[in-house]
């Protein structure tokens, strides 16, 4: 018997539909739905490559436990109640021993976990909760909330006269998303691409504006002189609906656009040019991606710029404009599903990382949910919106400063890649008393944990994205077939570790589907189960309102939306836009700049990998064997590097080496690294680790808490200073 089950991939966050036939339990074909409005029955070659991703021979099927060194690749296979025994009676031990907050975890980019995770470590009592947030969207989202009350994360470009895709290249990143840029275009909008490097989507601009890496916080200060100097505002708005607008305009008259050019390699001419075309094109959107959210110091101050540009040109909420979706009022949201409440003061307090970047952790977060309950009625999750800082996590698991870090959950999540500074991380992890890891192949990080547990993936367990639980839509897809092997659903591990910790009566629920079940029913579809939900209507969209702040208010301390922003004056940081100098740049660090004359851009989506991931996949591998750095020809050949040659690039904490790609996509004294490289096809035990110190960037990345920024702690991938040499003979 042949059935169709409407799926939705999740290698990447675009989750496009795709129908998976099922033939006697096993799935045996996927392709994509051309219904599905995101990809209309398109597949990437990671969603080409679905069933050897469900089939392949290197699956972790079973749960493991080390039995060796740690790192020494033994494991022996154990069942889930041994496994699941062992580990709840090994926390528990610690957390009467040490405290909860002794007991972190880290996870990955937008999985399928989301409340669960934040749940059980709530009701554990830890606070420790890590993820990627710090360089992932996070500082812009909470400079907007605090600005306005939500993030405008949903920009409409069908509608846009300008739209600028700043530090955000769909071309790579988000492949579906660029149709709409293409239709966006031919329907006459102008495009303006922010970016140092020649990409797919500045192939497609009107004006693209190749800005020295780091530098986006000079360039938006800029735009606001021309366009408060030159009366460019939309003086109704500001009068009406914002607070600080004088002082704004005072402290933006040092930053001419004569200034900003010398910061940013860009002619004042062209700085003024596309000033005038955002504010003057109504409706405009700024879309932005994670490149500026990974400047290190000054990420969350280059934030204040967009967020004052799009108040002051009064694209906020506006047809056409950058719309601020706010919670789905009737979804049971992530923050609803999260027990935050549960996590005593006390506890809260001890967040590692929390009194110095206040933005993205509980002080932080207390302000905002105290505005964003008042306003929606519900906050955004406390899972990336509320977290321990990665660097002071792996600081402390390494050093035992502030307190010691004894156990760790890694779920989704593969630490030695991708954050910054590889080789304090490899120090922390390897330093624990107790490290569980669930995954679907053994990786690096995998490699040092005392258990390895099976996770089941897209085509397996039902899966349901809210856009890491902020957006008013969802979109559902149902599991094609009961998980292979032993595999488990990420939730059903949260679930069955709180059983036997506790938290029993926390956890009524028997799988996913009764979870999505529950927290769908207050729309009112009138389904009987969750599977007819996704045969039925697969997403839910709320209502589209706009000019809320019209209608429900504004979630600031003031009611009104904050160009000077006052919950960062609380936490006590600069409330307007200012400039903060990169912190990797040549006026930052002088003495350095002779020894590292090369700027490097260690980050950037790329196809057909998704950060770490897909390096076992032979079919996508075949499409980019080695890691690439692109260099441009004059910088190459003055180095005397060959296209394909394999290049040392170095920091001052690090040294990795990548092939050359000679291309004039990046200026001269740039270059572009691949992220997240390591090889399956390596050594499977420490001190190689299957190279992960080999290609890996994030080995050349600092994490330097001086250069992290001040408000999130995000670290500078962008803008880096480093040099490179050829690698000579075996290196
Ligand atoms: N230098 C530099 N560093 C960066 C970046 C950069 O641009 N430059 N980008 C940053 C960004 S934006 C992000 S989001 C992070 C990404 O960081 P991660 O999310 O850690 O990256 P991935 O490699 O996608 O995922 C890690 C692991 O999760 C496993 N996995 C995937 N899905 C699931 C699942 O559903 N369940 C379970 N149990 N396991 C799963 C994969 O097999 C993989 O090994 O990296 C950040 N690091
Ligand atoms: N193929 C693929 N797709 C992905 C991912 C992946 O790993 N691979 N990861 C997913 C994730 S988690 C995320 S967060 C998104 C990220 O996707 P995006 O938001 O598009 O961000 P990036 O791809 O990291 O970088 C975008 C652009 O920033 C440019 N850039 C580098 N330095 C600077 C700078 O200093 N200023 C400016 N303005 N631009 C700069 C780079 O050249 C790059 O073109 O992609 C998602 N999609
Ligand atoms: S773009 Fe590719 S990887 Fe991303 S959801 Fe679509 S098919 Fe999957
Ligand atoms: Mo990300």
């Amino acid at each position: 018997m042949s059935e169709i089950k409407k799926a939705a991939c999740h290698f990447c966050h675009m989750n496009c539909g795709m129908l998976a036939t099922v033939e006697n339990g096993a799935v045996t074909k996927v392709v994509g739905d051309p219904e599905h409005p995101f990809n209309a029955g398109a597949q990437c070659p990671r969603g080409a490559s679905a069933l050897d991703h469900l089939n392949h021979p290197n699956r972790i099927n079973y749960p493991l436990k080390r039995v060796g060194e740690r790192g020494s690749g033994q494991f022996k296979r154990v069942s889930w109640e041994e496994a699941l025994d062992d580990i709840a009676a090994r926390l528990t031990v610690l957390k009467e021993q040490h405290g909860a907050e002794t007991i972190a975890t880290t996870g990955g980019t937008n999985r399928t976990d989301d409340f669960a995770r934040r749940r059980f470590f709530n009701l554990l009592g830890s606070p420790n909760v890590v993820h990627t947030a710090p360089v992932c969207w996070i500082p812009t989202f909470l400079t907007e909330a605090s600005s306005y009350g939500w993030c405008a994360s949903e920009p409409e470009i069908a509608g846009a006269k300008c739209i600028v895709f700043w530090g955000h290249n769909p071309g790579s990143s988000y492949l579906p998303e660029m149709r709409g840029l293409l239709a966006a275009k031919a329907n006459g909008a102008k495009i303006i691409v922010v970016d140092p490097n020649f990409t797919e989507s500045a192939s497609k601009a009107d004006i693209w504006l190749p800005l020295k890496p780091g530098s986006d916080n000079a360039l938006g200060l800029a735009w606001l002189n021309v366009i408060i100097n030159e009366g460019l505002c939309d003086y109704d708005f500001v009068y009406n609906w914002t607070e600080g607008f004088e002082e704004l305009s005072d402290r933006v008259q040092e930053y001419t656009p004569e200034w900003a050019a010398e910061k940013t390699g860009l002619s004042p001419e062209l700085i003024i040019e596309t000033a005038r075309m955002y504010a003057m094109s109504k409706p405009a959107c700024i879309v932005w991606g994670v490149a500026a959210d990974q400047l290190g110091r000054g990420s969350a101050a280059s934030a204040q710029t967009r967020v004052a540009l799009r108040i002051i040109c009064g694209n906020l909420d506006v047809p056409g404009g950058d719309v601020m979706p706010g919670p789905h009022p009737t979804f049971i949201t992530d923050w609803e599903m999260e027990l935050n409440d549960m996590l005593p003061e006390e506890q809260r307090a001890k967040q590692l990382g929390s009194d110095r970047f206040k933005l993205n952790s509980w002080p932080g977060y207390k302000l905002l949910t105290e505005n964003m309950l008042r306003v929606w009625g519900k906050s955004i999750p406390a899972e990336w919106f509320c977290e321990a800082n990665p660097s002071s996590l792996f600081r402390a698991m390494a050093t035992g400063d502030p307190y010691p870090v004894k156990a760790c959950i890694t779920l989704a999540n593969n630490p030695l890649v991708s954050y910054a500074n590889s080789k304090l991380v490899y120090e922390g992890l390897k330093n624990l008393d107790f490290y569980v890891v669930m995954e679907y192949w053994m990786t690096p990080s995998a490699m040092l944990a005392d258990y390895v547990l099976p996770a089941a993936g897209w085509l397996e367990r039902p899966v349901m994205t809210t856009t890491y639980g902020v957006s008013d839509w969802l979109i559902a897809s149902e599991k094609a077939i009961e998980p292979m092997y032993e595999r488990k659903s990420d939730t059903d591990f949260w679930a069955e570790l709180g059983h036997r910790m506790g938290q029993g009566e926390y956890w009524p629920w028997k799988s996913d589907e009764e979870i999505f079940k529950y927290r769908i029913d207050p729309i009112g579809l009138e389904v009987d189960s969750y599977e007819e939900f996704v045969q039925c209507y697969r997403m839910h969209f709320a209502e589209r309102d706009y000019r809320k702040f019209e209608t429900r208010g504004v979630a600031t301390a003031s009611g009104k939306i904050e160009l000077k922003i006052s919950l960062f004056e609380q936490l006590g940081y600069d409330p307007l836009p200012h400039y903060v100098e990169p912190p990797f740049s040549a006026e930052a660090k002088p003495e350095l700049a002779k020894e590292y004359p090369v700027t490097l851009v260690a980050g950037g989506g790329f196809m057909p990998f998704f950060h770490s991931e897909h390096r076992e996949i032979t079919r996508i591998r075949l499409l980019r064997p080695y890691p690439r750095v692109a260099i441009n020809p004059a910088l190459a050949q003055k180095m005397n590097i060959q296209e394909g040659e394999w290049v040392w690039i170095e920091t001052p904490i690090g040294k990795v080496k990548q092939t050359a790609f000679i291309t004039t996509a990046v200026a001269p004294n740039v270059i572009q690294a691949e992220r997240g490289w390591w090889f399956p096809e390596k050594e499977m035990k420490a001190p190689s680790l299957m190279g992960v110190f080999e290609s890996n960037i994030n080995v050349c990345v600092d994490d330097d808490p001086d250069t992290l920024d001040e408000l999130c702690g995000s670290f500078c991938s962008r803008g880096v200073m480093c040099r490179i040499s050829k690698v000579e003979g075996n290196d």
